[in-house]
């Protein structure tokens, strides 16, 4: 792919209507196109990065067991009058009516819709636990959306629903879901801690909201700094290894404003380990057994004859936000230079050639790297437009492709100029570029 080609609409300067560093930067190399309050188009480099982490998102899912299945954005609001939130749920739900003068709405999300799903064919608890996921878009008429895609209307989001036959099982299918999400983060390379939370719209008796920290997140948290030195590698996908690995994480106390206690705060967190910052919440767990189950009637035969509802829970992480949180973890405002992880990058490695208009040689080299790159799956970009070498690194800095290869005067024979974003140059052959991306590429 050649920058001149490509659909990346660089603007000169910071827009001024943006705010924090995620929303500047989207817009600055045009990631997003806002099309009204709140409602963003993804442009090729925005959405490359997010169908990225959606597919991270999706490998996390399959791995503990969750099943894909895709429902629509527009539901009937019939479902929702039986779970009694049509109305609860107000102002944030966008009603439409259809030509029939139909009630349907556009799915803030799926509790209710699952549940329907669920009810219409699972009759025994042979067949549980059930445990179902989707990537959709949603819709919540957010009264004031602000900073571009971390608070808008319009967002993409995994959503996955367990049903289970008792409380204990249950228990076992949120504890996976609270281990897959420490994995998913880790694996966008973000520190995400869980934090008791309060369970709002969504409703239930245990919830946990999975932050990360960030000077210009909307929640503030409160925390013990230790809770940052937990590992996950030991935690195995078995009930009580699960349950001893959440017990590790809750005897540290951690939570966001609505759940804070100044007394229990001081009395449980010495001061040297007492953390009050900001973070952005990435992903937020529910439990709440059969809130929706009894008022739709979802249940299942027992083993003994009797029937009973299912017990539920619920697991959301905003994929599209996560897109705007990464900026912030990342991004190196001063310098206007951005690191995506390899392997989340738009592109893993940018070919800058010096362009000569009399002279095609460098353009040729560029191609020929490129396809050699192809060939090891190592996704490039060739900046063919005659800007000079410094404002083309400058540029490809502030996209953030992780490695650089200049083919500049620098180069010559068999060797080429080859940096990381932020690193020094070496002069290494094309071979041992390969291996060091590719090496990149695997530890991710
Ligand atoms: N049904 C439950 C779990 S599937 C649910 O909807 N949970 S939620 O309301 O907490 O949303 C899940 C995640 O979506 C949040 O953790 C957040 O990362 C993301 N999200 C929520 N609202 C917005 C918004 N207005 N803009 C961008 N992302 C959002």
């Amino acid at each position: 792919m050649y920058i001149s080609k490509s659909f990346i609409p660089i603007l000169k300067n910071n827009p001024s209507e943006a705010k924090i560093k995620s929303h500047q930067l989207m817009l600055r190399v045009g990631m997003i196109k806002q099309s009204s309050a709140g409602i963003y188009s993804w442009l090729p480099l925005g959405f490359k990065v997010m169908k990225k982490i959606e597919k991270i998102v999706r490998e996390e899912q399959d791995r503990i067991g969750v099943q894909e299945i895709l429902m629509p954005t527009i539901q009937s609001s019939e479902i929702w009058k039986e779970s009694g939130r049509y109305k609860d749920y107000g102002e944030e739900m966008l009603r439409i009516k259809d030509r029939q003068n139909r009630e349907m709405l556009y799915g803030p999300t799926n509790e209710e819709l699952i549940t329907d799903i669920f009810r219409s064919s699972i009759k025994s608890y042979k067949s549980l636990p059930q445990l179902l996921y989707h990537i959709q878009w949603k819709f919540r008429d957010e009264i004031r959306p602000r900073f571009g895609i971390m608070r808008c209307r319009e967002f993409y989001m995994k959503d996955a629903y367990s049903f289970d036959i008792s409380d204990e099982e249950a228990l076992f299918s949120y504890n996976k879901f609270f281990l897959s999400y420490l994995k998913t983060f880790k694996k966008l390379n973000l520190k995400a801690i869980p934090m008791a939370a309060e369970t709002g719209p969504i409703g239930g008796s245990l919830s946990h909201e999975f932050i990360i920290l960030a000077e210009t997140g909307e929640s503030k948290i409160f925390t013990d700094k230790r809770v940052f030195d937990l590992s996950i590698d030991n935690a195995k996908l078995e009930k009580q290894s699960l349950e001893n690995m959440r017990k590790e994480y809750e005897q540290y106390y951690s939570v966001t404003d609505e759940k804070f206690d100044k007394t229990e705060f001081e009395k449980k967190v010495s001061e040297k380990n007492r953390l009050i910052t900001k973070g952005i919440e990435v992903g937020h767990i529910f439990y709440f057994g059969a809130k929706y189950s009894k008022p739709m009637g979802a249940s299942v035969d027992l083993p003994g004859g009797k029937k009973d509802f299912v017990k539920m829970g619920s697991y959301g992480i905003g994929v599209s936000r996560l897109v705007g949180a990464i900026i912030e973890a990342k991004y190196d405002e001063k310098n206007e230079v951005m690191k995506w992880p390899i392997s989340i990058a738009p592109y893993h490695v940018a070919i800058i050639p010096m362009i000569n208009k009399n002279d095609n040689s460098q353009l040729d080299k560029a191609n020929n790297i490129f396809s050699e790159l192809k060939k090891n799956n190592i996704d490039a970009i060739i900046d063919d437009t005659d800007e000079n070498i410094s404002s083309k690194i400058k540029k490809i800095n502030l996209i953030g492709v992780p490695f650089q290869i200049i083919i500049g005067k620098q180069s010559v024979g068999d060797k080429l100029e080859f940096k990381e974003v932020e690193g020094e140059p070496q002069m290494i052959e094309l071979k041992d570029v390969i291996k060091i991306i590719n090496k990149q590429k695997e530890k991710n």
